[in-house]
């Protein structure tokens, strides 16, 4: 690694503290250094509060001829809804020398505006330092302004076997402690979390977080097709917002609580002959409710349905390293992506998968690393 490349390696770990604080926007990290010495630090830390740039030169105090390392290009706007003062500005105004930046905005206000400014107030500019670390901290974001739609984490458990429940779906408790917290921090992370109606059915979900002070409240997602909705269920007890998702020609039935509220979506053919409702059309409401993460707890057959239509950014898979259900239980969705990263659970093996193996692991992979070693070490 270059030096360049080390001080972007501490902002970009930096970025990572605002996973779950920021969204809708991106996670930024700032690093400031002088005479091979780092003056300042700071990230992004919420929505609407300051950006990474001036929390790291508030730490800093003078940034006169200091580096500034940004895994983001600073931004250089106002208005549209903007929350804060820009930042080039704000480095221009400090007598920063020289600014590397990781990765460019993608949002069409900023998109090389950044760069430009700062070069134009005669600072030196290199850009794509670490790039593609950089762009896994903006992965949601770019989604976001560019596909306009929230991106989607499948997650399940499987048996050493390859099982993901018993007879019929009957549940099984297949993951040990520490998986289980990783599973309770990611949902509170993210903004919905999604099963469909035979998980509904089998298994009566909460799909809450119980981990310690989540960041985020999940609104809670059926997929349901058939609209076969079982009369007692959790989600339909007093709780965070729950949306059921249909097509317009699913039978009329009510609502069964006041928080769930049934969309009904325009109906296509399916492959088998029957109707139902396209998942773009689930991920652009989804948006428009402010959605940037989506985590989707399938069973093998949305699984798979989900995976054959190629509108899934990762896949987590945990399989067990000491628990075989045996032939009788129902067998885990098949996958062939490749892995992009692996993390030892002790009673289970995490894995992550994208379709493209060049791809880096997600934010929220690195984030179940430092769980999982942080409580390993304890
Ligand atoms: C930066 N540094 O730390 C972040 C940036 O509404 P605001 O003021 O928070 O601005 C949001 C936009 O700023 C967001 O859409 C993205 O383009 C950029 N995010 N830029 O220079 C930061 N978080
Ligand atoms: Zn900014």
């Amino acid at each position: 690694m270059t030096r360049d490349e080390q001080f972007m390696a501490m902002a970009v770990e930096r970025a990572t503290l605002g996973r779950g604080h920021v969204e809708p926007n991106p996670m930024v990290g700032c690093v400031l250094v002088r005479d091979d010495t780092v003056i300042g630090i700071g990230h992004h830390e919420r929505y609407g509060s300051p950006h990474a740039e001036p929390n790291a030169l508030a730490d800093a105090g003078d940034a006169r001829n200091a580096t500034a390392y940004v895994t983001l290009e600073p931004c250089c706007y106002t208005g549209h809804g903007k929350q804060t003062p820009p930042c080039t500005p704000r480095l221009i105004k400090a007598g920063v020398r020289r600014v590397v930046i990781g990765c460019v905005d993608p949002n069409p206000h900023v998109a090389g505006n950044g760069i430009r400014q700062l070069r134009e107030a005669g600072i030196e500019v290199v850009s794509g330092v670490l790039e593609a670390e950089c762009d896994t901290l903006i992965r949601a974001f770019r989604l976001r302004v560019k596909e306009r739609r929230p991106m989607v984490a499948l997650k399940w458990a499987e048996s050493r076997d390859g099982r993901v429940a018993g007879r019929q779906g009957r549940p099984v408790r297949i993951t040990g402690d520490l998986a289980n917290s990783v599973v309770h921090e990611l949902r509170g992370r993210c903004d919905a979390i999604a099963v469909g109606t035979n998980t509904l059915v089998n298994d009566d979900p909460q799909l809450t977080a119980r981990g310690d002070n989540p960041p985020r409240r999940a609104i809670r997602v059926v997929l349901s097709n058939s609209l076969k909705l079982p009369p007692e269920r959790r989600l339909w007890q007093p709780g965070p917002p729950t949306v059921i998702y249909t097509h317009d020609q699913a039978p009329d039935v009510e609502s069964p609580a006041s928080h769930v509220e049934i969309i009904r979506l325009p109906s296509q053919d399916n492959t088998r002959g029957g109707r139902r409702f396209g998942m773009g059309d689930v991920l652009s409401d989804l948006f428009k409710r402010g959605v940037t993460h989506l985590l989707v707890e399938p069973g093998p057959k949305l699984a798979a349905d989900l995976l054959r239509l190629g509108q899934v950014d990762r896949v987590w898979r945990f399989k067990s390293t000491r628990l075989d259900i045996g032939e009788s239980g129902l067998v885990a969705p098949e996958l062939d992506w490749p892995k992009i990263g692996e993390l030892d659970l002790g009673d289970d093996v995490l894995s992550e998968h994208a379709f493209d193996c060049e791809d880096r692991a997600s934010v929220d992979f690195r984030l179940a690393r430092s769980l999982a070693t942080g409580t390993s070490s304890r």
